[in-house]
């Protein structure tokens, strides 16, 4: 088993506009981490956050506005090998950063994938339709995946490095599903972890209905594939 620490974490995040988010996020991953993750964003903004985040010392890497899944993307493949764990949050002040230490923990155990479930605790702060969209979401990857999800488009999850990059990712806003499913289709060690789930800080910038479009879009697709075994 693995005795990876902090010092072994990079924690990553797209970040769009979030200049009143992004202080308070970093803040609170410099204090839980003992400043000893390496932080990385890709950022689209054009507001402050960029210059917010450099001040906090992470690696800002900026990108044109091009949707959720292409920053995530990135911003996943862009810790080198001297980061064996990669932490994914969003930059609303949304997910609970206190829990690092324990995604750590449970990738040590030997999870290949540590997800944060935010529906097992009700996500009281998630706008309705946004619960709704996510609790349909988990049950339609459930029945396509033959076991049970609770939360399959949550932005705080752990990763062994070697997963992100032996698995070749294709989706934009259904990126979050595909990072899990694609995983739990192939047999990879995938826990999730209930969490709490805060409001957002700032306005959104995604369109729910269409969003929510793309995503049952891209988990019927990926599940397809997985299936076919037409994926790399
Ligand atoms: N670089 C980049 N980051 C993005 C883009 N779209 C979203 N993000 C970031 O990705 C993360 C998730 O986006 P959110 O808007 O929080 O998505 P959500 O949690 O599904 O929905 P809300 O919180 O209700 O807005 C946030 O940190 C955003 O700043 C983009 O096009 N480019
Ligand atoms: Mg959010």
């Amino acid at each position: 088993m693995p005795d990876y620490t902090l010092d072994d974490v990079a924690v990553v995040m797209g970040t769009y506009d979030e200049a009143e988010a992004v202080g308070r996020v970093l803040d609170d991953v410099a204090r839980v981490t003992d400043d000893r993750a390496a932080v990385v964003c890709v950022d689209s903004s054009s507001d402050r956050t960029p210059d917010i985040a450099r001040e906090r010392g992470a690696r800002v890497i900026e990108q044109e506005p091009r949707g959720y899944g292409e920053a995530v993307r990135e911003a996943v493949l862009a810790p080198g090998p001297d980061r064996p764990v990669v932490v994914t949050t969003d930059c609303d002040d949304t997910y609970p950063m206190e829990r690092i230490p324990e995604f750590l923990d449970r990738v040590n155990a030997g999870w290949d994938v540590v997800s944060g479930d935010r529906v097992s605790r009700g996500a009281e702060t998630m706008p309705a339709f946004n619960r709704a969209g996510n609790r349909a979401f988990a049950a339609l990857a459930s029945v396509l995946c033959g076991r049970r999800l609770r939360d399959v488009t949550t932005g705080m999850r752990a990763y062994r490095r070697g997963l992100l990059h032996e698995i070749r990712w294709t989706q934009n806003t259904g990126l979050s599903a595909e990072l899990l499913l694609r995983p739990v289709l192939r047999g990879y060690d995938v826990v999730e972890v209930a969490i709490d789930y805060d409001e957002r800080v700032g306005e959104t910038t995604l369109d729910p209905l269409r969003g929510g479009a793309e995503i049952a879009g891209s988990i019927l697709k990926v599940c397809a594939e997985e299936r076919a075994g037409l994926a790399d």
